[in-house]
């Protein structure tokens, strides 16, 4: 009797370009949900996955995927982000054998990418970790608060000034939840298309406070539809940021390019560089790319 050989399923670059065509067809079967797309939440859920990193003791970050555990799963800064693990689910059914932290981030890729943003670079090689991994409250960043918490926040991560505002940009993307943050409202009028226009809108619109018994934020003057968070606006009054904010505001191939670099480094935190499967990051192929 011939013994069984167990035979390990290898995925290849086209393998994950098939999830990431899955995840295209999902974000985009949003029906009514928010402004008509999941793109948003999918970048917020790939982002509060990787944003939990510690430098100093190597914690955190994008390789266990460990939000999927409690208490991580119920931080209130992971508040709605249930939305989004439950549409990776769905791709995870069809394709087992990806891990989380691999499904994860790849749906932020997908999302940026199908929603008229750069190509993020991204390769695969992260594992399911345990419950016991899963990281303290506290490490993602707090919207009420100013520059210096910022500062403590990214650099804990490894990140600078310049790309701190870079990253910032995500906020073209999608709207507060008074459910979710307590906060209310789009920063953009085209939250589901990647623009630098988080960056013009700082700069020239007038920023007022909310009159509202909600958590402190801005609203714009003119229409009092798009806002603005305390930690969106600190990027305008401090000396440093302000810098980085106003060649992004005038240059969306500059931010582009930065955004893109440090998006790929973001996803990419916490994994240790042997686990990936390349020494390179792939482009995925966009949806109409494929099409051509
Ligand atoms: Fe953010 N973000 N974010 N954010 N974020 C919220 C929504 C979204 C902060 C707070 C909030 C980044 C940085 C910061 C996205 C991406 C990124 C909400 C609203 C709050 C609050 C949640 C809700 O009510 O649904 C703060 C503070 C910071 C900071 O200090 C820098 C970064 C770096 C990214 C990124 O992706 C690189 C996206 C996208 C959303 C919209 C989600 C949605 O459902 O729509």
């Amino acid at each position: 009797q011939a013994a069984k050989v167990a035979t390990k399923f290898t995925p290849a670059q086209e393998d994950y370009q098939k999830v990431y065509n899955k995840i295209v067809q999902l974000v985009e079967d949003a029906g009514d949900y928010d402004d008509g797309s999941y793109g948003p939440v999918l970048v917020r859920l790939a982002w509060h996955a990787s944003g939990t990193y510690d430098k100093e003791t190597g914690t955190g970050g994008s390789n266990y995927a460990t939000m999927r555990f409690e208490p991580e799963a119920k931080h209130g800064a992971n508040n709605g982000l249930n939305i989004a693990r439950d549409i990776m689910e769905g791709v995870k059914k069809e394709f087992p054998w990806i891990s989380y932290g691999d499904l994860w981030t790849l749906g932020g890729v997908c999302a940026i990418q199908e929603m008229s943003g750069p190509k993020i670079p991204w390769r695969p090689g992260r594992i399911d970790g345990f419950a016991t991994e899963a990281t303290p409250d506290g490490r993602l960043p707090d919207a009420s608060q100013g520059a210096d918490h910022l500062r403590s926040i990214f650099y804990r991560m490894g990140f600078n000034d310049q790309e701190i505002v870079a990253l910032s940009g995500a906020h073209a993307l999608g709207r507060c939840h008074t459910d979710r943050s307590g906060f209310d409202g789009p920063w953009t009028f085209s939250p589901t298309t990647v623009t630098n226009d988080y960056f013009k809108l700082l700069f020239d619109e007038r920023w007022i406070w909310k009159k509202w018994s909600g958590p402190k934020q801005l609203v714009d003057k003119k229409t009092g539809t798009l806002m603005m968070l305390p930690t969106d606006y600190v990027l305008t009054q401090d000396k440093s940021f302000k810098k980085f904010a106003k060649a992004y505001a005038d240059d969306q191939d500059l931010w582009f390019k930065d955004f893109s670099k440090a998006v790929s480094t973001l996803f990419e935190l916490g994994v240790p560089t042997q686990q990936f499967v390349s020494s390179e990051p792939w482009i995925l192929k966009t949806k109409e790319e494929q099409e051509e």
